[in-house]
């Protein structure tokens, strides 16, 4: 068994995107992909003698094959030890949580998240720092760069390893210990929630059904809401990981998680129901008949913090990424702490957290999450909302109702044009842009502008600029409109367009969404000229 030094040529747009490096399969298929993105990462990172890293995936197509490359590949980079989940398995919140309570240098994540997955599926890679997060841009960019000038990688060509087995092995020099996937964390949900009063409530006849998915956070669910929380058997469905997530779109939306919302709107549905992603970090809550939007979840979250003992201590800040509603801020008012605004991306909460700025963070995309790690985290979002439902007894329509009647409701809806030209939809961003100046003081029906701009943020912790991060066309009652296009999909462009209104009557807090919102969807058109752009007349997803 020996290293061996490979000559490789770079391959154009390695460059990671919102989450990480995420492609076709077929593109990461091909010879020295996986691997030179890889050495990039491991030549930004310099000496990694005596350090250790943490490495696992979404169990999606490719995993595996995945995981033995970066081990080979880290063994000859000089690594002291390879903590990887069984089965190459670790959801995105344990990799943050292993890394974390291991003191690793960092960690690998194989996911592309809710992207589908199979041979014709997506795939991806993210490298997370020793704090647990995503890697900030500097990072990133810097990986990028050294992809565009490699001219080798190394690698052991030492056998395979057995991933399957709990147990330590060895490649060259370096200790790979496979690592139960679920007991780190499961540890720590159970010192953050009660889970005693959870265990009671599932006693007293209380029914949920948390959808998996097909994906990561199946195995996991199991665990935690089944095992040690003695929810039904049953009560996890779509329970097993597949590496094609069993054809489907492991996204938690309405419109991907079509099977749950379905036994959701039963007359005799469970009290609860909840979904997760392909890689775990996503989160989906819905009552009976009843679907509480990501923003609306932080908020409430935030309101209610105090029924977790991890929570009971106060708030410092909540943070939320500019599309996501301002649901949030409202309950920072309220409770006298500040409410950050970052660009989308679960990287920019990293420096608030570090710093004590920020205890909650949370976004439109369905992901919420705390300072117990650096990623968001879906079963911890389901957990919070057990304690929360366990403490108060009162079903998921109440509380958000309440939440509603104290603070007044964000109707709040994202629509997005998926796979359209990447021209199209740069053009219209820059038309958009062009015609910013323009905007300010516009009566445009229902809505007067009060300000148009290009978000633009400034890290208040290390001073790192982040601009163009989304149109914002914000009214005078606080109404907005957002543009943005994605930073995660693999075909084309997506374009996001969000839409907010701000009801604090009552009266109108049960308004159908789409018809609250209209007279913004019909100004979006108008402003954005969507359809002329993107030959769309009307949005692939709606949530
Ligand atoms: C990732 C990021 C999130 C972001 C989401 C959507 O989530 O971690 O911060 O909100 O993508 O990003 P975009 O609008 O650019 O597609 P995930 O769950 O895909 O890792």
């Amino acid at each position: 068994m020996s290293i061996q030094t490979v000559a490789t040529k770079p391959f154009p747009g390695q460059r990671p995107g919102t989450s990480g490096l995420r492609k076709k399969v077929s593109v990461f298929r091909q010879p020295s992909y996986l691997e030179n993105f890889v050495q990039s990462v491991f030549d930004t990172l310099g000496d990694c003698a005596g350090k250790t890293l943490v490495l696992g995936g979404d169990g999606r197509y490719h995993n595996r094959e995945a995981v033995q490359t970066i081990l080979h590949m880290a063994a000859a980079h000089g690594f002291a030890k390879v903590l990887v989940g069984q089965g190459g398995i670790l959801s995105t919140p344990a990799v943050s949580c292993v890394i974390r309570k291991h003191g690793a240098l960092g960690g690998i994540v194989l996911s592309a998240s809710h992207n589908p997955g199979g041979p014709d599926g997506d795939f991806g890679i993210k490298y997370n720092i020793a704090a647990g997060g995503p890697a900030p841009e500097s990072v990133t960019e810097a990986i990028f760069h050294r992809t565009e000038s490699i001219s080798r990688y190394r690698i052991s060509d030492a056998p395979a390893i057995d991933i399957d087995r709990i147990a330590t092995s060895r490649i060259e020099q370096m200790d790979v210990e496979v690592i139960d996937p679920v007991a780190d964390y499961a540890e720590l949900m159970q010192r953050l929630f009660d889970f005693d009063a959870i265990k009671a409530l599932f006693g007293s006849g209380f029914r949920m059904c948390f959808d998996g998915m097909h994906a990561v956070s199946g195995p996991y669910a199991k665990a935690i809401l089944e095992g040690m929380l003695g929810a039904p058997a049953g009560t996890v469905i779509n329970a097993v990981p597949l590496e094609d997530f069993g054809g489907h779109h492991p996204d938690p939306n309405p419109v991907n998680a079509a099977q749950l919302i379905a036994i959701m709107a039963e007359d005799d549905a469970p009290d609860f129901g909840a979904a997760s992603d392909g890689d775990g970090d996503r989160n989906m809550i819905v009552g009976r008949k009843f679907e509480v939007t990501p923003s609306d979840s932080l908020a409430v979250l935030a309101a209610n913090a105090a029924v977790a003992p991890g929570y009971r201590a106060g708030l410092k800040g909540i943070a939320r990424s500019m599309p996501t509603s301002r649901a949030a801020d409202r309950v920072a008012e309220a409770l006298g702490i500040p409410c950050y605004e970052t660009p989308t991306g679960w990287k920019f909460f990293g420096t608030l957290l570090d710093a004590g700025k920020a205890t909650l963070c949370g976004e439109e995309s369905y992901g919420t999450g705390s300072d117990h790690i650096r990623e968001k985290d879906g079963l911890w979002a389901v957990l919070f909302w057990l304690n929360l439902l366990a403490v108060t007894g009162k079903s998921v329509q109440q509380l958000v109702d309440e939440h509603w009647a104290r603070f007044g409701r964000n109707y709040y809806s994202r629509h997005d044009y998926e796979a359209v030209a990447s021209e199209a939809a740069n053009e219209l961003m820059a038309s958009l842009r062009i015609k910013l100046p323009t905007l300010a003081g516009r009566d445009l029906g229902h809505y007067v502008v009060d300000f148009a701009d290009d978000f633009e943020y400034t890290d208040p912790v290390d001073g790192s600029v982040a601009t163009q991060q989304g149109i914002r066309i914000v009214m005078t009652n606080g109404s907005r409109i957002v543009f943005r296009l994605s930073g995660t999909g693999t075909e084309g462009a997506t374009l996001r367009v969000y839409l907010e209104r701000y009801e604090a009557d009552p009266t109108y807090h049960h308004l159908l969404t789409q018809q609250a919102l209209a007279a913004l969807i019909l100004i979006a058109e108008q402003v954005g000229g969507i359809t002329g752009w993107t030959g769309r007349a009307r949005p692939t997803v709606i949530t």
